[in-house]
């Protein structure tokens, strides 16, 4: 496959530059930020002769070839704050790469090929992950459409400001519309780095509990309030975030992180009054998601009680674990075996837009490519060596299933 190394290089630059500061990227959901990026990816699949367009979701697509059911690949062009430049991005850019080292090849389409960029994956802003692909496969939270980032504006609001109805549950497709969905990504963790490995199959995909928790004491004066007499609200919460992190050491392959905090009203001499903070619980499977969280339910209520506090805990997204389709593991084995790579079979404690694919009866597969420097940070990286080896491995996947 001639995937063309220089053109892939000068396109990471292109989309890292957007919300790109130095080899830090904020391009949060439904920003300017990422509306230049669906215009950068657009532009790219319509000068291939692409039907482009975006969705009530936000979400671009660009299709090659007739109609029928499509082969779906992509990933979604949103990051974290100050994330990194590769996590989602590379997989869209090697989607473009790989279909257009079918194009320069002459590789006709005897199935319609569909790239997407998936809108506001990360949740980052308004607090729902796998945003832009649950609209799509009809896994929405109810009301997501409502809920509001920290400066209120809700999803509606923010749909409605870049030309879309403000709805986007009318971005559901039917699963029938795709033959199947594969996505490129970076590992995001150290196995690959460590055993030397450029490429690896995702086996499945963690589940996912995210949630918010929100503790209420009393604001009170800092200097005139004695110890004994107070409801400190974020004393309560520190208490419950080390708790998080114990209930999730007890269990095996569970993770669980407080990623976010907010006190009220957040003076040095007031008490806190409220405390709200987010909650992110995973594990490989179901039972240990569900034992996890009634235990973090439990700390929470049992620490909350012993100092006469109240808190609730709203649950905002529940993605399951998924194994991903074994014909696309198998295939995407043989594709980096076509181009040298013996890839190991890797879980994946990273969400992805690929779960609710899978979830909504659409074959998926996943293929990574090894990253150092952890993720969700500046110093996220994938060597280009082995970009253009996921890329060339994605085309050889994308000829066999539409080629
Ligand atoms: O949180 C995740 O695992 C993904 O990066 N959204
Ligand atoms: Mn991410
Ligand atoms: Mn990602």
């Amino acid at each position: 496959m001639s995937v063309d190394r220089v053109r892939l290089e000068k396109r990471i630059g292109e989309l890292s530059a957007i919300g790109g500061s130095g080899t830090s990227v904020t391009r949060l959901g439904l920003s300017p930020e990422e509306q230049r990026a669906r215009d950068l990816i657009g532009g790219w699949l319509r000068a291939r002769g692409a039907t482009v367009w975006r969705d009530p979701a936000a979400n671009v697509y660009g299709r090659f070839g007739g109609a029928g059911p499509a082969i779906l690949v992509g990933s979604h062009i949103d990051s974290v704050p100050e994330g990194g430049r590769f996590d989602g991005a590379l997989g869209v850019l090697c989607a473009v790469e790989a279909v257009g080292a079918l194009l320069d090849d002459d590789v006709g389409f005897r199935r319609p090929v569909e790239v997407v960029g998936w809108c506001d994956e990360e949740g980052a802003r308004f607090g729902i992950g796998l945003f832009g692909s649950g609209a799509t496969f009809g896994r929405l939270p109810d009301g997501a459409a409502q809920r509001a980032d920290r400066l209120g504006i809700t999803i509606a609001h923010a749909l409605r400001t870049i030309g879309e109805s403000g709805d986007p549950t009318t971005a559901k497709r039917e699963p029938g519309e795709f033959a199947a969905y594969l996505e490129l990504h970076i590992e995001q963790g150290p196995r690959l780095a460590d055993a030397g490995i450029p490429l690896g199959v995702v086996s499945g995909i963690v589940g996912i509990l995210h949630a918010r928790v929100t503790v209420r004491g009393r604001q009170d004066h800092a200097g005139a309030t004695i110890m004994t007499a107070r409801e400190d609200a974020l004393a309560a919460a520190a208490e419950m975030v080390l708790a998080v992190e114990t209930a999730a050491r007890a269990l095996p392959d569970a993770v669980g992180t407080v990623g976010e905090i907010s006190v009220r009203p957040g003076a040095k001499n007031v008490v806190p009054g409220e405390c709200v903070f987010s909650l992110d619980l995973r594990a490989r499977n179901e039972q240990t998601v569900e034992q996890l969280a009634r235990d973090v339910r439990a700390a929470i209520r049992r620490i909350g009680d012993a100092r006469g506090l109240r808190s609730t805990l709203d649950v905002l997204s529940r993605v399951p674990a998924v194994p991903l389709d074994p014909k696309l593991r198998d295939l995407f084995l043989r594709s980096a075996r076509a181009v040298g790579v013996e890839a190991p079979e890797l879980f994946s404690g990273a969400g992805h837009d690929a779960e609710n694919s899978q979830l909504a009866g659409v074959p998926t597969g996943m293929l990574f490519v090894r990253s150092t420097g952890g993720s969700h940070n500046p110093n996220e990286l994938a060597a280009l060596d082995d970009a253009v080896l996921g890329a060339r491995a994605l085309s050889l996947a994308l000829k066999e299933l539409a080629g």
